[in-house]
This record gives C-alpha cells, sequence and structure tokens, in this order.
C-alpha cells in the first residue's frame, strides 16, 4: 500500500495516472451518456436544466482535466519520457509523487460541487454574469478551488517534465536527437506553465468578485465581463493544443514503428511544427469570441492567425503520410488506431478552419458545429492516441499481451461509435441546432437519435476495452522478456547514436 501511495519511481506513478485517468473517464463517460439518453428523448427526461447544464459542465471538466491531461501527460509521459532520455527518473521524483495526489481531492471538489447548491450549470468556461451573479451559493466556488488544486498539479508536472527533459538526458542525445514524444511534452509542458497561471488569475478574480465585492467582471462597478472571456481563452485556446500534442508525439512512434522506418519523416521539421503550433496557440484566442462586438480589423486578425495554424499541422500531416509511405498495409492494431488518428483528426482541424472565418463563425458559433469539431479533434484525436498509445505500449508497460481479436472488434465497434455520434452533429450545427440546450424543435429529433445511439455503441467499446484488460491482466498472458527488450529498441525509438540506453534498458525495464 505504502508503495503505491509514496512511490517516487516514475513509473508507478504513471500507473496510479493511468487507473486515476481510467477511472475519471469512466465518470465522464457516465455523464455523457446522461446528455445522450437527455438528448435522444423528444421532450424532457432529466426534467431540470440546471441539472442538466451541471452535467455538461462536469462532463467537460471531468474528461479534459481529469482523463486526457492525466492520462496523456501523467501516464504516457511519466512512462516512457525518462526511458526515452536514458535518466533513471524524473528531475524532482517526490514533487512528481505530489502532482498525482494532488489530483484525486481536486476531482473529490469538483464531484461536491454537482451535489452543493444547484451545481455549475455555466459550461466549462464559466462565462460571468452567468458565473457570478447567476450562481449563489457554493458550488460554482467550489469548482474555482477544484481547478485550482488541478492546475497546481499541473504546474508541477511541467516544471518537472521541462527539468527532466533539458538536465536529465542521456549526455549523448543532443536536443534535437532526443524522441518526438519527449519534445512535444515538452512544448506541451511550456504551454502548461505559461497559459495555466493566466486561467488561476481569470477565476481567482472571479471568486472575489463573488466574495469579496470586487468588480472585475461586474460593469456595476467599472468592470467588464468580456474581460473574463479573454483572459479565459488565451488559457483555454493553448490548453486545446496541450491536449493533442502528446497525442501528436505518440503517434509519431507508432507510424514509424509500422513503418519500418528508423526516424519519423521530416523529424526536425516536425520538431519546427510542433512548437510553431504551440507559439501560434497563444495568439489566435480570440477566435471563441468572433460573436462579443470586436471590430472588424481585430476579427480579421485573429482570423487569419487561426488559420496559420493548418500550414505547420498539414506539415504534421503530410510527414506522418511519407513516413508511411512504402510501408506494408497490415490490418493490425497499431496501423488501425494511428490512420484513424490521422484520418479523424484531420477532419476534425478542418471544420476547425472553417469556424475561423469569422463571418461564418457568427452563424455557427454556439451550435452543435462547434460540438462536433471539438469532439473529432478530441474524442477520434485525443482519445485515439490514448487508446492506440496504450495498445501499442501495453506490453512494455505489464509484460503482458491484449487478445488482439478482442482489441480489433474493440477498435471498430468504436470507429463506428464514435463516427455515428459526431458526424450527424454537423448537420444539427448547419440547421442552427444551439449547444447546451436540453431540448430542441422536432426538426432535430431524427439526428439527435441517431447520435445517442452512437453514443451506445462507443459506450459498450468501451466496455470491451475494459474487458480485454481484465482479461490480459487475468490471464497473466506473458510476452517473451527477450522479445520485450528487442521491440523497446523500436517503441522507445532507441536506436544508435543512443549505445547508452541500449545498455540501460534491460535494467530498467526489471525495476
Ligand atoms: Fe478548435 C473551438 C478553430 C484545432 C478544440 N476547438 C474549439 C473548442 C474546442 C476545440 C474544445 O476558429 C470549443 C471550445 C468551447 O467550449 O467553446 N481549432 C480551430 C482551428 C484548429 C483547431 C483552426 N481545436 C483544435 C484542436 C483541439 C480543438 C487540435 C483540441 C484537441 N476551434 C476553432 C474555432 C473555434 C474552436 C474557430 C471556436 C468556434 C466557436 O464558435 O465557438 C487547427 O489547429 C486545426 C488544424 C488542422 C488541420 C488539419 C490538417 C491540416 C492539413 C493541411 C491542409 C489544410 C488546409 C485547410 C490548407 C487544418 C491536412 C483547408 C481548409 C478547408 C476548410 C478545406
Ligand atoms: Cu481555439
Amino acid at each position: 500500500m505504502n508503495k503505491w501511495l509514496f512511490s517516487t519511481n516514475h513509473k508507478d506513478i504513471g500507473v496510479l495516472y493511468f487507473i486515476f485517468g481510467m477511472w475519471a473517464g469512466m465518470v465522464g463517460s457516465s455523464l455523457s451518456m446522461i446528455i445522450r439518453m437527455e438528448l435522444g428523448t423528444p421532450g424532457p427526461l432529466i426534467g431540470n436544466d440546471q441539472i442538466y447544464n451541471s452535467i455538461v459542465t462536469s462532463h467537460a471538466f471531468v474528461m479534459i482535466f481529469f482523463m486526457v491531461m492525466p492520462i496523456l501527460i501523467g501516464g504516457f509521459g511519466n512512462w516512457l519520457i525518462p526511458l526515452m532520455l536514458g535518466a533513471p527518473d524524473m528531475a524532482f521524483p517526490r514533487m512528481n509523487n505530489m502532482s498525482f495526489w494532488l489530483l484525486p481531492p481536486a476531482l473529490i471538489i469538483l464531484s461536491s460541487s454537482m451535489f452543493t447548491s444547484k451545481g455549475v450549470g455555466t459550461g466549462w468556461t464559466v462565462y460571468p454574469p452567468l458565473s457570478s451573479s447567476g450562481h449563489v451559493g457554493l458550488a460554482v466556488d467550489l469548482s474555482i478551488f477544484s481547478l485550482h488544486i488541478a492546475g497546481m498539479s499541473s504546474i508541477m508536472g511541467a516544471i518537472n517534465f521541462i527539468s527532466t527533459i533539458i538536465n536529465m538526458r542521456n549526455k549523448n542525445l543532443s536536443m534535437d536527437k532526443i524522441s518526438l514524444l519527449s519534445w512535444s511534452t515538452n512544448i506541451t509542458a511550456v504551454l502548461l506553465l505559461l497559459s495555466l497561471p493566466v486561467l488561476a488569475g481569470a477565476i481567482t478574480m472571479l471568486l472575489t468578485d463573488r466574495n469579496f465585492n470586487t468588480s472585475f467582471f461586474d460593469p456595476a462597478g467599472g468592470g467588464d465581463p468580456i474581460l473574463y472571456q479573454h483572459l479565459f481563452w488565451f488559457f483555454g485556446h493553448p490548453e486545446v493544443y496541450i491536449l493533442i500534442l502528446p497525442g501528436f508525439g505518440m503517434i509519431s512512434h507508432m507510424i514509424t514503428k509500422e513503418g519500418g522506418k528508423k526516424e519519423t519523416f521530416g523529424t526536425l521539421g516536425m520538431i519546427y511544427a510542433m512548437l510553431a503550433i504551440g507559439f501560434l496557440g497563444f495568439v489566435v484566442w480570440a477566435h471563441h469570441m468572433f460573436t462579443v462586438g470586436m471590430d472588424v480589423d481585430t476579427r480579421a486578425y485573429f482570423t487569419s492567425a487561426t488559420m496559420i495554424i493548418a500550414v505547420p499541422t498539414g506539415i504534421k500531416v503530410f510527414s506522418w503520410l511519407a513516413t508511411m509511405n512504402g510501408m506494408k498495409l497490415e490490418l493490425n492494431l497499431n496501423n488501425m488506431w494511428s490512420l484513424g488518428f490521422v484520418f479523424l483528426f484531420t477532419v476534425g482541424g478542418l471544420t476547425g478552419v472553417m469556424l475561423s472565418n469569422s463571418s461564418i463563425d457568427v452563424i455557427l458559433h454556439d451550435t452543435y458545429y462547434v460540438v462536433a469539431h471539438f469532439h473529432y479533434v478530441l474524442s477520434m484525436g485525443a482519445v485515439y492516441a490514448i487508446i492506440g498509445g496504450f495498445t501499442f505500449w501495453f506490453p512494455l508497460f505489464s509484460g503482458l499481451t491484449l487478445n488482439q481479436k478482442w482489441m480489433k472488434i474493440q477498435f471498430i465497434t468504436m470507429f463506428i461509435g464514435v463516427n455515428l455520434t459526431f458526424f450527424p452533429q454537423h448537420f444539427l450545427g448547419l440547421t442552427g441546432m444551439p449547444r447546451r440546450y436540453s431540448d430542441y424543435p422536432d426538426c432535430f429529433l431524427m439526428w439527435n437519435v441517431i447520435s445517442s445511439i452512437g453514443s451506445m455503441i462507443s459506450f459498450v467499446s468501451v466496455m470491451l476495452l475494459i474487458s480485454a484488460l481484465w482479461e490480459s491482466l487475468a490471464s497473466q498472458r506473458m510476452i517473451l522478456f527477450s522479445k520485450i527488450i528487442n521491440s523497446s529498441l523500436e517503441w522507445l525509438q532507441l536506436f544508435p547514436p543512443n549505445e547508452h540506453s541500449f545498455l540501460e534498458i534491460p535494467a530498467i525495464l526489471k525495476k
């Protein structure tokens, strides 16, 4: 028990993050099923819009802060990056333990907010005045505290990853030689470090507006609610790249392994592309605010700046395709997840470019088109990287194998499920169905029912994933130790010139 609680070992902490993330993922999925049940039924089901909105809010918070970030950065980052760098552990192992243990209390506080006063019916953006004078009681304050704590956890994690990557790598590894996952996590950590304090500031100002009679966001006292939106999105847009960049890194490794290549096509270009995405991510935030009444020049700037992000992202997509060039197209799990990622993430990216046009966004803002866009890049980008990466590295993590047939059925059901859920939402958005409402005119019924059926298929698929995981752990079907070591060299991209790590691997794997 103490071994787990107080462990400072990066692999133990990685496992804790995985377990926590899976648990949060089940909470978040359950909330999403309630949403789809409400919207799959004509007329009201829950019968209380405040409760419906609180469920939407919690779904987003749990999925973003307690599922995707802990698994991608905390789980995969902790497990793989020290190994890829040939480092003995993270730079600050005890701070690493603390980063993790701040998350459970944060999740508990967030969950309590749902059962306090009337819940947080604001959406994950927590805009005032709905979140200030619009919500009396403790619920919003609790969720603000929860974000403070989760933010502290992430900032500590970010400091740890940056320090580890800069200081702890094998002395033969220059920065242009470290793996793409290390680079992507490094850039993600910088994004976290620069954007989270701005969110912390915004929600602290909201907290004092609510409790200490300040009026940062209240025009009655000389404040401005739009200020909150600027602060929130200065965090919020980099946050969406925080959610996808580690996935980019993982997909690069998965595709390179399958392509039988030594290196991802244009590795240096990939690094520069991620740096460009990270930098540009900080100068496009107001594309979330096209409808607040900004002047036309400002909108023109934010439209153009946003569109430019398609260039480095295109570099990444085409480099992945070039890495695949000449490979044997086997329908194995690694190929299914990585090709699925590249295709579906691109679909989500293209709808993002549509939305970046301010004149189009005035029509589509706050409709289901936006919901479709971000679920394509998240549920079919970030989540595909998570499940794909997990199946890819599972033998390394556990020494066991997953049942390939079950996992293929799982991929196929997941592919059908998420596309059936989210593709119709484009149609709903284009015909004007707004987001964050529990009911709608009857003309939207058909696509909503289809979307809800899709969500049930995805839910079954998640059950199948859990069953496959259980089956593997229960049967203890080991893979040969020598096989792990040999393929680790490929999994971890530990080819020469990194001979040192080659020698360290057997010792590392023995724990
Ligand atoms: Fe986004 C809203 C624009 C990427 C997540 N996004 C959201 C929200 C989330 C989110 C969560 O400009 C909702 C927040 C909320 O609660 O309100 N997004 C973009 C653009 C990109 C983009 C331009 N988003 C992401 C990623 C996310 C994410 C990654 C998470 C993982 N997004 C928006 C806009 C809104 C928005 C508006 C606000 C909408 C509103 O009204 O609220 C880009 O990074 C995507 C780049 C990727 C590609 C695909 C690969 C590139 C290739 C190169 C060729 C492509 C070209 C483009 C030349 C573009 C293959 C051609 C263009 C065509 C249309 C065909
Ligand atoms: Cu954005």
